[in-house]
């Protein structure tokens, strides 16, 4: 029996744009996911867009009886900006105002703890149309949104989030084009990485003055770096990639400041964004209380074949090449590694690194394509989801045996939710939805997982 410790969290983890919808009338702002779907669908999974997702907006209250039917302890969602204030700096949306405190309070009402994060990837169009996250302006708007959740909605959220991962952002939006605006510029992509850590910084700020003893922190995917082999080379490009890929927000984060190397890597390259030496201060005195870690593959890495082109645009994998292990177990679906002991290796590194700070694992899941062909008895036989979850609960385990600080574990996700530009190619939940009639069906790993609740644990 693998036993967690008492009052462990189990829940799951979602989105305010991956699952609420809208509905007419209900006044929500567009985002950037909006406005670039209406622009360009056919990036989208399906020409499957933002505008319905899971229709959680409506259907709340029934869901959440769903949350306990899955044995859910603690439940982690977003506020969605553009519904709270859809101007991005304007007016208060007294629908939306009204919808989250419902939303929160039924949550309560249940008895369950309730994370909430202020942004997860959702930035209102109109801040974007302003120069987005590259304008100093973006992060005043961001802390007067801030301030407005607090007052609103302090007296129901146990833990608040300031952003969800946001390199991925970074990185989507200004190298890898996932993301709107999808460009190519990492004069900007810096500046944004920049200003979204400030933005950070200053919530927590803000938080601790208007919520003394009300804990705040920020959802890092800290997918561990592990290099090809010992050879000098391929661990110098496991450092540099894991200075970019996770140090850049951790290290601000938690200890309060940059990491040279990192800072020297920029500046080399003409990157370093602009700053004031007031806001470098902002960011060493409000670190996270807590970090929330997502984990869902690692990150495996190669000195660079090729010498880098110095004509070409700056990317970071101009100093790392990546690398599939020979071997490895996949997810088809979503052409991720699973590598459970990655969650051990993360653990042990914030044990050491990072003084043990507590932390919670927000995310962690199996997107799988077609899930109805599994179906029997009208449930669907999601075995690989429960091995899926085992695994990682193994290593988590071995870790806080050993002295990591986690405090819960929350899947992603509850019910299948829209999912970027995948949309819903790939289901993630321990709910089925139906999309032709918004259909709810717990599937096998939501009975099982009620029961590792239940249990605090499960037979190996
Ligand atoms: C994380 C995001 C989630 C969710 C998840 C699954 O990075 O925080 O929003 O989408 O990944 O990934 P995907 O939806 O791309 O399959």
């Amino acid at each position: 029996m693998k036993e967690f410790p008492k009052n462990f969290l189990w829940g799951s983890s979602t989105s305010g744009p991956q699952i609420e919808g809208r509905i007419a009338g209900d006044d929500k702002g567009d985002n950037t996911w909006d406005y670039w779907f209406k622009q360009e669908p056919a990036r989208f999974h399906a020409q499957i867009g933002p505008d319905q997702t899971s229709s959680f907006y409506s259907h709340f209250e029934d869901d959440l009886d769903l949350l306990v039917a899955t044995g859910h302890t603690a439940f982690r969602t977003s506020i969605q900006w553009s519904r709270l204030i859809p101007s991005g700096d304007g007016a208060v949306n007294s629908k939306a105002l009204a919808f989250y405190r419902s939303l929160f309070q039924g949550i309560k009402a249940r008895g369950i703890e309730l994370l909430v994060n202020l942004y997860h990837f959702d930035l209102p169009m109109t801040l974007e149309q302003k120069g987005g996250w590259s304008c100093y302006e973006t992060v005043l708007a961001y802390e007067r949104y801030a301030m407005i959740c607090f007052e609103a909605f302090g007296d129901l959220v146990d833990r608040w989030i300031t952003f969800n991962e946001p390199i991925v952002a970074v990185e989507c939006g200004f190298f890898y084009q996932y993301h709107y605006p999808a460009r190519i510029d990492a004069k900007a992509g810096v500046q944004v990485a920049y200003y979204t850590q400030l933005a950070s910084s200053l919530a927590v700020r803000a938080c601790h003055n208007y919520l003394p003893g009300k804990k705040i922190g920020i959802i890092l995917n800290l997918s561990p770096v592990y290099p090809r082999s010992q050879h000098p080379a391929d661990q110098k490009a496991a450092r540099i990639a894991e200075l970019f890929q996770a140090k850049s927000f951790l290290d601000p984060s938690v200890k309060g400041s940059y990491p040279q190397e990192l800072v020297t890597l920029i500046a080399e390259h003409n990157l370093l964004p602009a700053y004031q030496s007031k806001d470098l201060d902002v960011i060493k005195d409000n670190t996270v209380d807590f970090l929330g870690v997502n984990y869902y593959h690692p990150l495996r890495v190669a000195a660079p074949k090729y010498q880098i082109n110095p004509e070409s645009p700056f990317f970071p994998d101009c100093y790392y090449d990546h690398y599939d292990l020979p071997g490895c177990k996949m997810n088809p679906y979503r052409g991720w590694e699973i590598y459970e002991p990655g969650i051990y290796d993360i653990a042990k590194q914030i044990q050491k690194d990072y003084d043990n700070i507590e932390w919670i694992l927000t995310e962690n899941g199996m997107g799988v394509e077609e899930e109805e062909s599994f179906k029997v008895d009208g449930v669907i036989q999601d075995d690989y989801r429960i091995d899926f979850i085992k695994g990682h609960l193994v290593e988590l385990h071995r870790a806080i045996q050993e002295g990591a600080n986690c405090k819960g574990y929350l899947l992603w996700t509850f019910i299948d939710c829209w999912s970027w530009l995948n949309a819903y190619k790939n289901r993630y939940g321990l709910i089925a939805l139906d999309l032709s009639d918004q259909s709810r069906h717990i599937k096998k790993s939501g009975y099982w997982f009620k029961n590792l609740s239940q249990l605090n644990g499960f037979e190996e």
